[in-house]
């Protein structure tokens, strides 16, 4: 049911695993500046850094120091693809600079290299919530056009420079997250003065809807001069789909459900695969009074920079209601109404495997290009046993659950390229910036103290994944 050639593998984010801040050149990132929080404890953006408060995305989990471990982990489970991200600022520090920064390079090389040796196809986002500092604080990011041009020399830059190294790329991480509030620092670099809570920032839609079409462009002109340079290349957008259900058959929930479908989850994917913007946004936009200002060839630029794969997350899905007062469930970008047919994690999101078939066959139906699973994983407290195993059965069901259904919709005639699940390794939480909050299949000796020395414990997780890629997606006990 799976293919021979289909892309098993695990996912990753700079900002989340690889520490080494200002090691090799490196410039100030945006999430450098993010404090570390928890479930119960929302994360602070903080301008100025704090002498007292933690910053986790400055050690990540060392993999800085540790990616030759790491490959050799994800060549031992038999990964075909390994999904990171390069950080902007390693290879242009502020982002202004003329010449890249030849050590940051050098490192992606060695990073890649040790893939290779493995067999292994690094599948590479540009830009994974990751923005240089100067630029948001010099151009509130995308906000001014000019971010366009610095990024599109960053993404030449390393086309060129890893053309034979790296065939797989992803523009932005989880574009469609300018489509809210939360995604206003991100994806798109913005942060009002006005602001007080990161987690529910000041927003101007107008600004942050012209920002989010400065990025098309920014991902357009990228996959336009990444074919100039290799017409191999295979570049994909990345969307964070969070699947809706209406919570009734109410019309009135059917609706919703389908208006916030649109601005949520098939604004972006529809104008990065068809390269044009949607009549619904259209509509939105004029009766929320947002004019987005655009240049002569923008529209056509748009068009050129079609993307050649659909790649989307999968954590959860949600319910919407037109009712109030109805109980809520959580998400890493959406809250919802909680769905009573299903489980949550320790984190609050709801598990539902079957709702990533449905997912697979609606993209599938819309696009008609390949799709890619780029990030699905269950996030858990796992515990450390003395011998130095993990136990984690729950996230073996959760991971067996959600590919079963993947080999049921490759089975119903969908085109899936590839799976990488969230994340081969333990790294920081994006939404809490915790280290609690674990993914991987690879157990990182850390903890939100400080505490603990970075070596790493396999998993029970990490031998049952390898066995699933071994056996090509049926390993022996794979009954969901
Ligand atoms: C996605 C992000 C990832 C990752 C994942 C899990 O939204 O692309 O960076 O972190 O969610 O979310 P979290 O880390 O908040 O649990």
């Amino acid at each position: 049911m799976f293919p021979d050639n289909f892309l098993w593998g695990g996912a990753t984010a700079a900002n989340q695993i690889e520490g080494g801040h200002l090691e090799g050149g490196k410039g100030d990132c945006i999430s450098d500046h993010l404090t570390g929080g928890s479930k119960d404890v929302k994360r602070r953006f903080t301008p100025v850094i704090e002498k007292d408060a933690f910053y986790p995305s400055r050690e990540g989990v060392d993999f800085y120091h540790h990616y030759k471990e790491d490959i050799k982990y994800c060549g031992e489970m038999g990964f075909k693809v390994f999904r990171m991200s390069i950080r902007w600022a390693r290879i242009f520090p502020t982002g202004l600079e003329e010449r890249a920064n030849e050590e940051g390079l050098k490192f992606y090389d060695d990073v890649f290299d040790e893939c290779h040796k493995y067999g292994i196809q690094p599948m590479v986002t540009l830009c994974h919530f990751d923005m240089p500092y100067l630029l948001f604080e010099k151009y509130q990011g995308f906000t001014d056009r000019t971010v366009i041009d610095c990024f599109v020399k960053y993404a030449k830059t390393v086309f060129k420079r890893y053309r034979h190294k790296v065939k797989y790329w992803l523009t932005f991480n989880e574009i469609n997250f300018g489509c809210i509030p939360m995604g206003n620092l991100e994806v798109l670099g913005i942060y009002h003065p006005k602001t007080t809570d990161y987690t529910q920032p000041y927003d101007v839609p107008a600004q942050r809807y012209q920002a989010l079409h400065h990025v098309f462009l920014a991902s357009a002109k990228a996959v336009a001069e990444g074919h100039k340079i290799n017409p191999d290349f295979k570049i994909g957008c990345m969307i964070a789909h969070v699947t809706l259900y209406p919570y009734c058959c109410a019309p009135e929930d059917m609706l919703l459900a389908q208006e916030m479908d649109h601005r949520f989850n098939d604004f972006c994917g529809d104008v990065q695969v068809k390269g044009e913007y949607p009549y619904y946004m259209e509509d939105y936009f004029r009766q929320n009074n947002i004019l987005i200002t655009k240049e002569p060839n923008d529209d056509e630029l748009l068009k050129k920079g079609r993307v050649d794969f659909y790649s989307f997350s999968y954590y959860m899905s949600n319910c919407v209601s037109s009712r109030e007062h109805l109980e809520t469930s959580m998400g890493n970008l959406l809250n919802g109404v909680k769905n009573p047919y299903l489980e949550s994690s320790q984190w609050g999101w709801q598990i539902d495997p079957k709702g990533l078939r449905y997912t697979l066959h609606k993209l599938y139906d819309r696009y008609h290009i390949p799709l890619m699973i780029v990030e699905n994983g269950l996030g858990a407290a796992d515990v450390l046993e003395k011998d130095g195993s993990i136990n984690d059965t729950y996230r073996i069901d959760y991971l067996k659950k959600h590919i079963f259904e993947i080999g049921q919709a490759l089975e119903g005639g969908v085109d899936v390229m590839g799976y990488t699940m969230w994340s081969p390794i333990d790294l920081v939480s994006s939404s809490t910036g915790e280290l609690k909050k674990r993914y991987g299949l690879i157990y990182v000796d850390r903890d939100d103290e400080g505490h603990g020395d970075y070596s790493r414990y396999k998993k029970d997780s990490f031998y049952w994944y390898k066995s699933v890629i071994e056996s090509g997606g049926i390993e022996p006990s794979f009954v969901p």
